[in-house]
């Protein structure tokens, strides 16, 4: 049911290294790619990939991205002198050539090749692309940053014009900014490229003009190209995730790609001497985890840079063992977005907002340019000047990622009689303790004696424990009242050292108030009743006009709302509960149930009433790790809903600071998360 995973490597691309002395390129060495594919060999993870084949990118391959003239001098390296090849280095920037590096270059885009059809054809679900040299910052007519052939923008043109598809996501998390990649799609539609890159006010390589925020694309393709600019080093992992949640993904998903390609360079994870980031490795599970329920979970991870040998490895495993479906490990150290993270957050949305309907209530550019006015140059050189002294990025320690062991059962489903279990799933009841039976029977069934429903809430009670004993990942529960299964859940995980329980309610259940201000659970409800009130920082109803039937104003919600909500909360479990009649789509449910197993260690427990047998399969499908269907390109959300979901961002991000997507306001001090987005 779970297709396989493709991992491309081929020994061969360790086989070029630089020949002279450059203290710029000589960071980019054939380890990276070994030490990567011997920490894979080791975890297990390599094996539990499909290995496919290496080729060589032909001419025509090459031709869709680059001239013929840059080609055919290429082609010449392989004969050069070493005289020759340095100075034919020279003509380009930051990059060395070698003998050899031309056959590398060919089997570096021929590896992404390989794997674009391997994911298209469905032979596997997903996959990466262990490859040398590096392919964003090359151009059409010139090798760039280590870069000779582009091997993702080669990619996605060869995806769109051997498989017709019609959208392409270019993801690029690499902390230098792939000018190569947005140069060749600036005024192409169909390809979104999304990028985050060191920028500090143009300062840091390349250096571009190009690379802020405010190139957004160009004629047809405006809106298409999203750059991040990094103002700072010392990027965190809420500064990422952040740009995620309030950015990338509300854009990808009213995009819609067909297929993702992703430029994974690993230079933005701690201890990169180039990057300079504080991004943990295991983040790298989190993003690729968010991008997953895109295209049908058609994604192809294609490695760029990377220059510290252990988080380069570190992140590499972290992102195959996701795409292999193991459940993410509990995100750590989120403390909220930095002051420069959250005024790049606001530049970009800001430039954005007349292009993408889901930003359409983003805050206007703020009146001071923070990006590339030289005043704040100043300001910032002035203050580094009289700044303790850092500790460089060689020096810096980080734990190793924990360990992520997948449950010996994945999916357990507690069902009445009669309800088959689906494929891949195991039906579970509990041998009854007759103690927990009968502190059952006193709390939530005093006055009946049913004991079909104290079956059932006893199998929940266990699967719960398993849950937390990690016997068990996750599971389904079709119970005769949620409302009355959800409150034995909750107190139950209480006592089962589950110590935050996020309670995520799609539709009418009636939820009890008691016992959810002490933080112990965090409960998010999605329904269309106004009347509901926020009652304090741990109580959240999401009123939406048509409650949950409107698929981009749910989505809005869960992308700007749940996800930093849930993120920033941090539980141990998530209890995912479906009233009946919520009006919430299959597909919009599933996308749902798929992005929350990002949190709680895939954690998630989902309650559903009894007459919603229809909606098993898709849940237990999605609860195993399949991919959600796309949901189409989205369609402007609701006024109503956009305004009403921005009023609730702002009134919380006080509490939450993954909710924040702009700066306070300097000089002024008094309550600057309550600006002025909505007037
Ligand atoms: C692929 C990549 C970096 C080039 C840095 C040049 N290139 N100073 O990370
Ligand atoms: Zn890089």
């Amino acid at each position: 049911m779970k297709m396989g995973t493709a991992l491309l490597y081929d020994e061969e691309m360790t086989k070029y290294k630089l020949l002279w002395v450059d203290p710029v390129c000589k960071i980019e060495v054939p380890e990276r790619l070994t030490v990567s594919h011997e920490a894979l060999v080791k975890t297990g993870l390599a094996d539990r990939c499909i290995a496919v084949p290496v080729r060589e990118a032909t001419d025509a391959d090459i031709l869709l991205v680059h001239s013929e003239e840059y080609l055919e001098a290429v082609k010449t390296t392989p004969y050069m002198t070493l005289e020759e090849l340095m100075e034919f280095t020279l003509q380009h920037g930051d990059v060395y050539f070698h003998p050899n590096i031309y056959h590398c270059a060919k089997l570096a885009a021929g590896a992404t090749l390989q794997l674009v059809d391997s994911v298209m054809t469905g032979k596997v679900r997903n996959g990466m692309a262990l490859v040398r040299p590096p392919g964003h910052h090359s151009m059409r007519s010139a090798a760039n940053g280590f870069c000779v052939f582009n091997n993702v923008a080669i990619a996605a043109r060869y995806a769109k014009q051997k498989y017709g598809i019609k959208r392409v996501l270019i993801v690029d998390w690499d902390v230098h900014h792939g000018q190569g990649v947005q140069y060749c799609f600036e005024d192409d539609p169909s390809v979104l490229y999304f990028s985050w890159h060191r920028y500090e006010h143009q300062k840091f390589w390349p250096q571009l003009r190009d690379s802020d925020y405010d190139s957004v694309g160009k004629e047809k393709g405006a809106g298409f190209n999203i750059n991040v600019p990094w103002n700072k080093v010392g990027m965190k992992n809420s500064d990422y995730l952040s740009v995620f949640c309030h950015v990338l993904l509300p854009i990808a998903y009213e995009f819609s790609p067909d297929l993702v390609l992703v430029c994974a360079g690993f230079d933005s994870a701690i201890g990169d001497p180039e990057g300079e980031m504080r991004a943990s490795p295991d983040i790298f599970a989190h993003l690729t985890h968010l991008l997953m329920n895109l295209a049908g979970g058609k994604l192809c991870a294609v490695l760029e840079g990377g220059y510290n040998l252990t988080s380069l490895h570190q992140s590499v495993c972290q992102t195959v063992q996701t795409l292999l479906g193991d459940p993410a490990p509990r995100p750590a150290n989120l403390d909220g977005p930095c002051t420069s993270a959250l005024e790049s957050l606001h530049c970009v949305r800001a430039a954005h907002k007349q292009y993408w309907s889901c930003l359409k209530h983003a805050a206007e550019l703020p009146t001071s340019d923070v990006s590339t006015k030289c005043i704040k140059l100043a300001e910032e050189e002035e203050k580094q000047k009289t700044g303790e002294v850092e500790k460089s990025a060689e020096e810096e320690t980080w734990p190793e990622p924990p360990k992520r062991l997948a449950p010996p059962v994945s999916t357990a489903l507690v069902l009445p009689e009669g309800v088959a279990c689906p494929d891949g799933c195991k039906r579970f009841s509990s041998s009854e303790d007759p103690v927990i039976v009968n502190k059952l029977r006193e709390k939530f069934l005093t006055d009946s004696d049913d004991s079909d429903a104290l079956t059932t809430l006893s199998s929940l009670t266990a699967l719960v424990e398993k849950m937390e004993k990690n016997e068990i990942g996750n599971g389904l529960a079709l119970v005769r009242d949620v409302s009355m299964a959800m409150m034995c859940v909750v107190q139950h995980a209480a006592t089962a050292h589950h110590d935050r329980v996020l309670i995520v309610c799609v539709g009418d259940a009636v939820v009890s108030s008691q016992g959810t201000d002490d933080g112990k659970t965090l409960l998010v409800q999605f329904s269309n009743k106004e009347s509901e009130e926020q009652k304090g920082k741990f109580h959240i109803p999401v009123c939406l006009k048509k409650g949950c039937s409107d698929v981009s104003g749910f989505t809005q919600a869960v992308l700007g709302l749940l996800l930093p909500l849930g993120y920033e909360y941090d539980p141990s479990l998530v209890l995912l509960v479906r009233a009946p009649g919520s009006g919430l789509s299959d597909g919009a449910w599933q996308q749902l149930t798929g992005l929350l197993q990002g949190l709680a260690q895939g954690h998630t427990l989902v309650l559903m009433q009894e007459g919603e047998k229809a909606c098993v399969g898709p849940t237990a499908s999605s609860l195993l790790g399949v991919a959600a269907p796309p949901l189409g390109k989205l369609h402007a959300p609701l006024p109503e809903d956009v305004e009403a979901l921005e009023r609730l961002r702002l009134g919380l991000q006080a509490d939450w600071k993954l909710l924040r997507t702009t700066a306070p306001e300097t000089g002024g001090g008094e309550a600057p998360f309550f600006g002025s987005e909505i007037s």
